[in-house]
């Protein structure tokens, strides 16, 4: 439960590559939309501010570089939080092209997906009956057919490439085996502890959102790595988010919430924004009498290389 000195460490996923603006009139889409998400998501206590890039025509995520810096420049300059940057970009993207901007940017954080999987939410296809842009339909059905890449050698050359520059991940699991994926580039040499390992539950193609499997992810990467090696994390998908991640913190972890996650605040009651979502979890730790990490103190615990040390 809450230890003394122990912090959470809060992680906002402002927009995504998941969801399309069909399914919530708040998901941020243009650069304007995502800064001003981002800089209330951090003024309401997430140490880390993960993202990805949308079109401003039409939503649609895009790798491009000079989008990416209509909006990370000036997150940066409003608040101290910690630019974590998508190299999973969307299923459509080339690891070039997901790469483009991370290699430019050098950040402190990047995610970086431990596999390969069919990620996909073309289930919901199902449920709209009229669509805002005209992309969004084959998008979402697309799903049920397109892999989400990271082969071991992807991940061994992001590990080598944007790790080389210093840039530190958000290693996201979607199933056991990617911490055995993780384990095989420990004993490779290829990443040092801290890792932070982001569990990633409720997405179809992933484990459920049972939390009997955080148990095991948890016991897992305690035997693999040892407990004092890592930061672990939570991200439940759609409705559960907040249960999830709430386990998270009690199982001795930290928590991620954001639009990119679940596009709801409660059942069936969309989130206004990210911020709302930053300041209900936020209540319901510091109820449990967790204390939330600034991200001087993220910075520490994930050993961060620093805010100096990038070129957003
Ligand atoms: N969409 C999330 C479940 C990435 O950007 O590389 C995982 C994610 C992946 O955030
Ligand atoms: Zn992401």
């Amino acid at each position: 439960m809450s230890s003394p000195g122990r912090k959470v460490i809060i992680s906002c996923a402002v927009t995504g590559a998941t969801h399309v603006p069909t399914m919530s009139e708040y998901l941020p889409l243009t650069p304007a939309q995502i800064r001003d998400q981002a800089i209330e998501a951090a003024e309401a206590g997430a140490a880390i501010i993960h993202l990805h890039a949308r079109d401003p025509a039409d939503g649609r995520p895009t790798p491009s570089p000079d989008v990416f810096r209509q909006f990370v420049p000036a997150i940066a300059e409003a608040t101290d939080a910690v630019i974590n940057i998508t190299t999973g970009g969307s299923t459509r993207m080339t690891l070039a092209e997901r790469l483009a901007y991370p290699l430019q940017a050098a950040p402190e954080m990047c995610s970086l997906n431990m596999g390969s999987m069919n990620f996909s939410i073309h289930p919901l296809a199902a449920k709209v009956s009229s669509w805002r842009y005209d992309w969004e339909k084959d998008y979402v059905e697309g799903m049920e057919d397109m892999i989400f890449r990271n082969t071991f050698k992807d991940i061994r050359h992001i590990l080598l490439t944007l790790g080389g520059q210093g840039t530190r991940f958000e290693f996201e699991c979607y199933d056991l085996g990617h911490l055995y994926n993780l384990a095989h580039f420990v004993d490779q040499g290829l990443v040092k502890p801290p890792f932070f390992i982001q569990s990633v539950f409720g997405i179809l193609g992933g484990m459920g959102a049972d939390p009997e499997n955080m148990t095991l992810m948890r016991t897992t990467a305690d035997r693999l790595f040892g407990r004092e090696n890592y930061q672990f994390s939570v991200l439940g998908a759609g409705r559960h988010q907040m249960p999830l991640v709430t386990m998270s913190a009690i199982l001795g972890g930290n928590v991620r919430v954001g639009l990119e996650d679940s596009v709801y605040i409660a059942r069936g009651v969309k989130a206004e924004s990210n911020a709302q979502q930053v300041r209900k979890i936020r209540r319901i730790l510091e109820e449990l009498s967790f204390e939330i990490a600034t991200p001087a103190e993220a910075r520490a615990m994930l050993g961060l290389k620093g805010r100096d040390k990038v070129s957003l």
